[in-house]
């Protein structure tokens, strides 16, 4: 007969507590109604961006990018290979830009500072301390290959440089010479070890469709980011163009 025993644990609620809780979630529930109805009204009247996206949607996928960048661009690095792994016949992907051929008349422009451009040699990048990258080299369309490059480390570059300062900036920005096919890269993927100006391929100067004389490698993002050919750098707070994301890519790329 013990069941019928109140419980010495059990508190007994009075009637007045139990219709205040009612209360209250019976409003919680009416607000997120509410907030809910309001939410679909403004998306539904909102007018749709260049890329179909409702500016308050467009809010949200930004803080997640910016979410995600934070994360994944620090700290990463790429699988190293050795030399050996590398192939010997590298496939030439992506001709944007790179409509004729290059000489020894060509320069580096680096957008240092408003009205402070510089304009580098190849010898002048060659007398910097030279790395070498093995890794492997992905492309969205689904392909993959392990290559060897190499070149200066960007973050070698910069210190030569006196482009310190610009590590400030989120972003470097980087265009071919006849500007048709450009790229933005987020800073922290720019400083990764692996980062290089890259002026050789399997130990021999690169190759004119490959970006001769000076391409970027960039391991952490897939090669639409690897921009052949660099005619001009630039440093900036807001995202440079980029010529696949303007086609809808993800901006980042990142692997
Ligand atoms: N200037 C320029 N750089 C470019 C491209 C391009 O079309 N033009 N294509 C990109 C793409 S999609 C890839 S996969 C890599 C290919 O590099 P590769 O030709 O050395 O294999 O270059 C990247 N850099
Ligand atoms: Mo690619």
């Amino acid at each position: 007969m013990s069941r019928y025993l109140p419980n010495p644990e059990e508190k007994i609620v009075p009637d007045g507590a139990v219709r205040k809780r009612s209360i209250i979630a019976f409003s919680m529930f009416i607000l997120l109604l509410v907030g809910g109805a309001l939410l679909f009204a403004r998306l539904y009247n909102e007018p749709q961006s260049a890329n179909n996206v409702q500016p308050t949607l467009r809010k949200g996928l930004k803080a997640n990018e910016r979410l995600f960048s934070l994360f994944y661009s620090k700290h990463r690095e790429a699988k190293s290979f050795t030399k050996d792994d590398a192939v010997k016949k590298v496939r030439v992907n992506g001709d944007v830009g790179m409509d004729g051929t290059l000489d020894t008349t060509w320069r580096l422009k680096v957008a240092r500072n408003p009205g402070d451009t510089l304009m580098l040699t190849m010898d002048d990048l060659k007398k910097l301390p030279k790395t070498e990258v093995v890794f492997d080299f992905k492309c969205v369309e689904g392909w993959s290959q392990v290559t060897w490059w190499g070149g200066v480390r960007f973050s070698d570059f910069l210190k030569a440089y006196n482009l310190a300062p610009q590590t400030g900036l989120k972003y470097v920005g980087m265009i071919t010479p006849d500007e048709t096919y450009y790229v933005g890269n987020d800073m922290p993927s720019m400083l990764q070890p692996q980062t290089l100006l890259a002026y050789e391929m399997n130990g021999q100067p690169l190759p004119q469709n490959q970006g001769y004389p000076l391409r970027l490698i960039i391991p952490v993002k897939y090669g639409i980011k690897h921009l052949k050919r660099i005619g001009v750098m630039y440093f900036s707070n807001d995202k440079p163009k980029d010529y696949w994301a303007e086609q809808g890519y993800d901006y980042y790329a990142g692997l």
